[in-house]
C-alpha cells in the first residue's frame, strides 16, 4: 500500500498528549508521517533533520533494515507468549547478547517497557536484595537534584525536577537527594567533562552520617544527566559516588537510560567512565526506540542473593506482562545486531570531537550562556526572557523545526542527540541551522 503523506487526522481532541503543551500543539499541529536514516518527513512534505534520534533512542537512525524485517517476520510467527512461568528463545538470546556487550560485573537482565520502568524495578531489587541479605532495615532510596527517573511513583521520587514531583502529593517516604552538579560560574563552556565539582560527591557522607548507613538502600544516578538539560558529571566525582557506595554497602544504580547504546562512544557510560555500578537500567536505545523495551542489568551477587529457597517458589515478586515480549525481543536483537555490524559505538567516539568542535562554535551568538558536551550528546543554555522562562527555547525549537532541524529544549537550554549514524555534513547542517535559528531570536 503506498504510504498516503498527506493524510490528516480529522480530529485531534481525543488524543492527551504526554509532555506536551496540548492547546498550542493542537492549534499548529507538527505531525511526522514518515521517517528514513537521518530524516523525518513532515505531513507537509518536509525533509526534518534528526537531532535527536526521536527522544534520545534511534541511535541507529530510522527505519532501518534489519529491524523492520525482524518485526514483521517475528510478528507472524510468534506474536505474544506469557512472560510469567513461561519462556521463549529470543527473550534468552538477547540476555545473554546484552550480558555480553555489557560491563562484565553485570551478568543478568531483568526485562521491562520503558525507562520509567527500568527504575522501578531497579529501585525494588535494591530494597528486596538488601533484604535477602539480612539488611532488612535498608530501605532508604537516594536519587540527585535535577536526576530524571522516569515519571512513575518510585522515579519522580528519586527524581530532582520539581515539576515532575510538586503536583503529585507526597511521592515515597524514605529519600534523600544529593546535590545537583551544575556549576556554571566555574564550569560554563567546558568541553567535554569539567574539572570542577568532585567534591559535590562527598554530600553523600553527610546524607548517610544523618540517616545512618544500615538504613540506605541504594543510591541512583544518571552518570550525565540527560533530561534535565545535559549535566556532565565533573571529573572524578562518579568514583567517588562508588567508593562512598562501596564503603557503606550501599547498591549503586545508574540509570543509562539516555547514555546507554553507544551515546558516549562505547556501550554503556559505564564502560566510558570505567566506573562500575551495581545495576544499570536501560530502555530507548535497547529497541533503536522502535518497539518499547527496558532492562535491568544487575550483578550475580545480587542475582543469586535471590536464588535460595525451595525451587518451586517464586523468587522475585516482580514482572510485566510484558517482560520479554517476542517482537521487542527480535526488534532488540536486530538492533544491537546493527550497532555491531556498522560498529555504530565506534563511530560515535570517532565523531565526537568533530561534533565538540561544530557545538562549541556556537558560542558568542546571541543568548547563549553555556555550551556542555560529551560523546555525541550536546547542550546549548540560553539566557531565558525575564519573566518568561522557558519561551526563548520552544521558540528556537519551533523556528529550527521549520528550517528543517529537530531538536529538544528543556527549559531554556537545547539539547542534541543525533542517530549515531550522522554524517559530518549533517553535523555541519545542524549546526548551521542551530547558528542561524539562535541569531533571528528575540
Ligand atoms: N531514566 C532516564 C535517565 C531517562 O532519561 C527515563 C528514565 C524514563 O524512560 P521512559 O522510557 O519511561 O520515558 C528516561 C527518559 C528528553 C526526554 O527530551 C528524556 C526522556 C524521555 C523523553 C524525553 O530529555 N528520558
Ligand atoms: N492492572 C490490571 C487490572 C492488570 O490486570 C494488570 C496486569 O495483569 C496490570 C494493571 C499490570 O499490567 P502490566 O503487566 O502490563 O504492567
Amino acid at each position: 500500500m503506498a504510504l498516503d503523506r498527506n493524510s490528516k487526522p480529522n480530529d485531534l481532541s481525543a488524543f492527551w498528549m504526554p509532555f506536551t503543551a496540548n492547546r498550542q500543539f493542537k492549534a499548529k499541529p507538527r505531525m511526522v508521517v514518515a521517517a528514513e536514516g537521518m530524516y523525518y518527513t513532515t505531513s507537509d512534505g518536509r525533509k526534518v533533520l534528526d537531532g535527536t534520534a526521536g527522544l534520545w533512542c534511534c541511535n541507529a537512525g530510522h527505519c532501518r533494515p534489519k529491524i523492520v524485517e525482524a518485526i514483521q517476520s517475528q510478528a507472524a510467527e510468534l506474536d505474544y507468549a506469557p512472560a510469567f512461568q513461561m519462556g521463549h528463545p529470543k527473550a534468552f538470546e538477547l540476555a545473554t547478547r546484552l550480558r555480553d556487550m555489557a560491563p562484565a560485573p553485570l551478568e543478568h537482565v531483568f526485562f521491562t517497557n520503558s525507562g520509567s520502568e527500568s527504575v522501578e524495578t531497579a529501585l525494588k531489587i535494591a530494597i528486596a536484595y538488601q533484604r535477602a541479605i539480612g539488611q532488612g532495615a535498608r530501605t532508604r532510596l537516594i536519587g540527585r537534584e535535577r536526576g530524571y527517573h522516569g515519571v512513575n511513583f518510585g522515579g519522580i521520587s528519586v527524581g530532582g525536577i520539581v515539576n515532575n514531583r510538586k503536583y503529585f502529593g507526597t511521592l515515597l517516604t524514605g529519600v534523600d537527594h544529593l546535590p545537583h552538579t551544575h556549576l556554571p560560574e566555574t564550569n560554563a563552556f567546558s568541553r567535554g567533562q569539567p574539572e570542577h565539582g568532585a567534591h559535590l560527591a562527598d554530600d553523600l557522607e553527610r546524607i548517610v552520617a544523618l540517616h545512618g548507613p544500615e538504613t540506605i538502600a541504594a543510591v541512583i544516578i544518571e552518570p550525565l544527566a540527560g533530561s534535565t538539560g545535559v549535566l556532565v558529571p565533573p571529573k572524578g566525582y562518579l568514583q567517588r559516588i562508588r567508593d562512598i557506595c562501596t564503603k557503606h554497602g550501599i547498591v549503586l544504580i545508574f540509570d543509562e537510560v539516555i547514555t546507554g547504546f553507544g551515546r558516549l562512544g562505547a556501550p554503556f557510560a559505564s564502560d566510558y567512565f570505567g566506573v562500575m555500578p551495581d545495576m544499570v537500567t536501560c530502555a530507548k536505545g535497547l529497541t533503536n526506540g522502535v518497539i518499547p523495551m527496558g532492562a535491568v542489568l544487575t550483578t550475580s551477587a545480587i542475582h543469586d542473593a535471590f536464588m535460595t529457597g525451595p525451587e518451586h517458589l517464586i523468587e522475585l515478586f516482580h514482572g510485566y506482562t510484558y517482560s520479554g515480549n517476542p517482537i521487542a525481543s527480535a526488534a532488540g536483537l536486530a538492533t544491537l545486531e546493527t550497532y555491531r555490524e556498522e560498529g555504530l559505538f565506534e563511530r560515535a567516539a570517532d565523531l565526537s570531537e568533530y561534533w565538540a568542535d561544530g557545538l562549541h562554535s556556537l558560542k558568542g551568538l546571541p543568548h547563549v550562556i553555556d555550551i556542555r558536551n560529551l560523546g555525541l550528546i550536546g547542550a546549548v543554555e540560553l539566557e531565558p526572557i525575564p519573566g518568561a522562562p522557558t519561551k526563548r527555547a520552544f521558540q528556537a525549537f519551533l523556528d529550527a523545526y521549520e528550517a528543517g532541524a529537530l531538536i529538544r529544549t528543556t527549559g531554556d537550554i537545547i539539547a542534541l542527540s543525533p542517530p549515531l549514524i550522522i554524517e559530518k555534513s549533517q553535523i555541519d547542517d545542524l549546526f548551521g541551522t542551530l547558528a542561524k535559528v539562535l541569531k533571528g531570536l528575540d
